[in-house]
């Protein structure tokens, strides 16, 4: 059964959002609940629940979202500045949406958070 979660129905177009980027294997759209200048979160057009479920067969997949965001990052002209990338995965992760997602963040100075 396909996925019902926020982000599938916004891939599915039930829901709007700001869509900066889409290919057949992922999409890309600005947070909701912003916390930089520029904050896009790249999640992929497959039902991937997240990081924590992904399998050896889900690489390709991994690898482009990673393309994407850098593809994102140069959109948003903060390659060179530099940005950030989380991925939130299961409940001490804090990750709030069921489906695979990069947060992209960048657009300011971002404090150190791993100490
Ligand atoms: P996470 O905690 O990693 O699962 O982050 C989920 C993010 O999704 C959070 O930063 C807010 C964002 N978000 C939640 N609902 C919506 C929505 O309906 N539209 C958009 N654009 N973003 C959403």
């Amino acid at each position: 059964m396909a996925a019902n979660d926020i982000f599938a129905r916004i891939i599915r177009g039930d829901i709007p959002a700001d869509i900066v980027y889409r290919d057949e294997n992922c999409i890309a759209f600005r947070d909701i609940n912003p916390q930089a200048p520029t904050h896009i979160l790249v999640t992929p057009i497959k039902d991937l629940s997240g990081l924590q479920t992904a399998g050896d067969d889900d690489a390709a997949v991994l690898g482009h979202l990673m393309i994407v965001v850098r593809k994102v990052a140069e959109m948003e002209g903060i390659i060179e500045s530099g940005f950030r990338c989380i991925i939130n995965a299961g409940p001490d992760g804090g990750q709030e949406v069921p489906r695979l997602h990069i947060h992209v963040l960048g657009g300011k100075r971002l404090g150190a958070m791993l100490r």
